[in-house]
């Protein structure tokens, strides 16, 4: 087999990647390990910044998007029974569009099965080889069959446990990453919620975020500790915490339901320097983890997916390497702002076990000005709807 670029993975990163450089006529086999419906499964993001909103328009999926999504003007901060407003639209003059992860990969998959491009779903004992060659190759077992795909270059779209990035010499890489000491306990339901714009509370007992999918299906997440197992949390521990997290006022209008997804995802912070090995180019969680709290992981995902795709064209279109070469560089400066913002808003909402007065009182301090200062509001939301791509 031959293609000229290989993706490895079929996340929102390479399934957006593929559709671009399909409409490119850029011709690329994307390798995945798992079945469709287990990608589909997994449960995730839920905000779109406009920027990721106008890629997935660029690659010709935002139909069902700009049919269902739903735009937000602004999301709520409250801490110690007070909520405050960010007014994004009257800010910065952009919103957020909320529409989950899931549909963004559902758009995706059907529009690459549509138009026929190839990818191979549970292909296992993905290997990278001569990546540093002229002549790189991908080998993979699929239907017990062991098969190579030649290719000009790698996209390691393949995610946090990825082959990609471990396939990188480690003495070539820079490891950055900071370890936060909770997780995130996240529920879905099918129940309307008794909020119109995303909540994000920090609380005495804990930092708890209220969004949702849709007008019918709320996304809910409390802070848990990183020892909880999801089994020690029954649907009524969840709400009754919950409730007690987000205040009395939305308690009382909330309607609660059994979860049709229920998980912990630990928080991380992790860059992985430089993006590119050779002709191997990471984008998306191979190369970086956020903590949720500032919702960019996928929206980060889809600005690396824009510059390597710029990047590719400008090699197979103006027979040019400058962009290939600048494509880290150029990547890493917007994941940096996204990591700055997404440690910045996690230390600001969570009370971290065992914080010292002094870090409580700054932090209490941060909140006041926030809530006292437009300009600070007015950082908060340039970095929230997302900087410029
Ligand atoms: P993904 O991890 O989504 O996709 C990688 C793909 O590669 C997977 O399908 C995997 O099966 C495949 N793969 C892995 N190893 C492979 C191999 N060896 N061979 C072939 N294929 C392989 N972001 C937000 O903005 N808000 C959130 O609330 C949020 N919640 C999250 C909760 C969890 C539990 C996790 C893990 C992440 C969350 N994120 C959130 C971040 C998430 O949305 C990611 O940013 C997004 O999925 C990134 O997409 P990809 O880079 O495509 O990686
Ligand atoms: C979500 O809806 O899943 C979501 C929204 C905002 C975040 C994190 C997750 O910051």
């Amino acid at each position: 087999m031959r293609a000229q670029v290989a993706i490895i993975g079929a996340g929102p990163a390479g399934l957006l990647l593929g559709q671009l450089l399909y409409k490119a006529g850029i011709d690329a086999v994307i390798l995945e390990q798992r079945s469709p419906d287990y990608v589909l499964g997994r449960i995730r993001a839920g905000v779109l910044e406009q920027g990721t909103v106008d890629v997935l328009d660029l690659a010709g999926v935002g139909d069902r998007l700009h049919a269902n999504a739903l735009p937000h003007d602004g999301f709520e901060i409250g801490a110690n029974g007070r909520q405050h407003r960010i007014q994004l639209k009257e800010l910065v003059g952009k919103v957020v569009t909320v529409y989950g992860q899931t549909e963004v990969t559902r758009d995706l998959m059907e529009a690459r099965a549509a138009c026929g491009a190839p990818s191979i779903y549970e292909a296992e004992s993905v290997e990278l080889h001569d990546i540093t060659s002229a002549c790189p190759s991908v080998t993979f077992v699929h239907n017990g069959e062991k098969r190579r795909l030649e290719c000009d270059f790698m996209a390691g779209c393949d995610g946090y446990h990825g082959v990609s990035r471990r396939s990188i010499p480690a003495d070539a890489l820079s490891i950055f990453e900071r370890v936060y000491p909770f997780g995130w306990l996240g529920v879905l339901a099918d129940v309307p919620p008794a909020w119109d714009e995303l909540i994000y509370a920090d609380s005495d007992r804990g930092f708890a975020l209220a969004s949702m999918r849709s007008a019918t299906r709320v996304r809910c997440y409390v802070q848990c500790s990183l020892t909880d197992k999801v089994e020690q949390w029954s649907d009524d521990r969840f709400w009754d915490e919950f409730k007690l997290r987000v205040g009395p006022e939305v308690a009382a209008r909330m309607t609660t339901g059994p979860s049709i997804e229920k998980s912990i995802a630990p928080l991380r912070s992790f860059v992985a320097e430089p993006m590119r090995y050779g002709q191997l180019f990471l984008a998306g969680d191979a190369a970086h983890i956020v903590p949720p709290t500032g919702a960019k992981g996928l929206n980060l995902a889809a600005s690396d997916v824009f510059y390597l795709y710029e990047a590719l064209t400008g090699y197979y279109k103006g027979d040019s390497r400058a962009a290939l070469d600048h494509y880290s560089g150029r990547a890493l400066r917007r994941v940096w702002q996204a990591v700055r913002f997404s440690w910045w808003m996690t230390s600001l909402l969570h009370r971290f076990p065992g914080e010292d007065p002094f870090t409580s009182r700054v932090r209490v301090a941060d909140l006041q000005y926030l809530f006292g200062s437009e300009s600070a509001q007015r950082t908060l939301a340039e970095n929230y709807v997302g900087l410029p791509l």
